[in-house]
């Protein structure tokens, strides 16, 4: 009766410890995923500098009806221009001048500079 007891109770022990180690794995193992989950980082932001002849970040992300501005910091002028679709047309945006566009529409506005166009972005319109 009494060594039942014990039994009991070593038992009792032991489930306790797989139980916490359990734990402990689950947790690792939740936050090694969550790390992996965001490999690159999405850039949330509706400001886009113009500068030393690139767009930066090159690429965003915006929720539907985000106004975007982009701010030339170079000396020379830059334009806006979509690669595909009309949506993205800017003139010459001077030094210390900036251009903004409202998108209404869900999709990956891809653009480059009319006068550079090495220079590229893409701007990601999520619901
Ligand atoms: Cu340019």
């Amino acid at each position: 009766m009494r060594s039942g007891r014990i039994t009991l109770v070593v038992v009792a022990a032991l489930i306790v410890i797989v139980v916490a180690g359990g734990g402990v794995y689950l947790a690792t193992h939740h936050g090694a995923k969550k790390m992996a989950a965001t490999p690159t980082p999405v850039v949330a932001t509706n400001s886009v500098s113009i500068q030393n002849y690139m767009f930066s970040p090159a690429e965003i992300t915006v929720k539907v009806g985000t106004s975007v501005t982009w701010t030339n910091h170079d000396s020379v002028g830059h334009t806006i221009t979509g690669d595909n679709v009309d949506e993205l047309s800017s003139t010459i945006i001077e030094h210390g001048k900036t251009y903004t566009h409202t998108f209404n529409k869900v999709g990956s506005y891809t653009y480059h500079c009319s006068p550079h166009p090495y220079m590229k972005g893409t701007v990601i319109v999520t619901q």
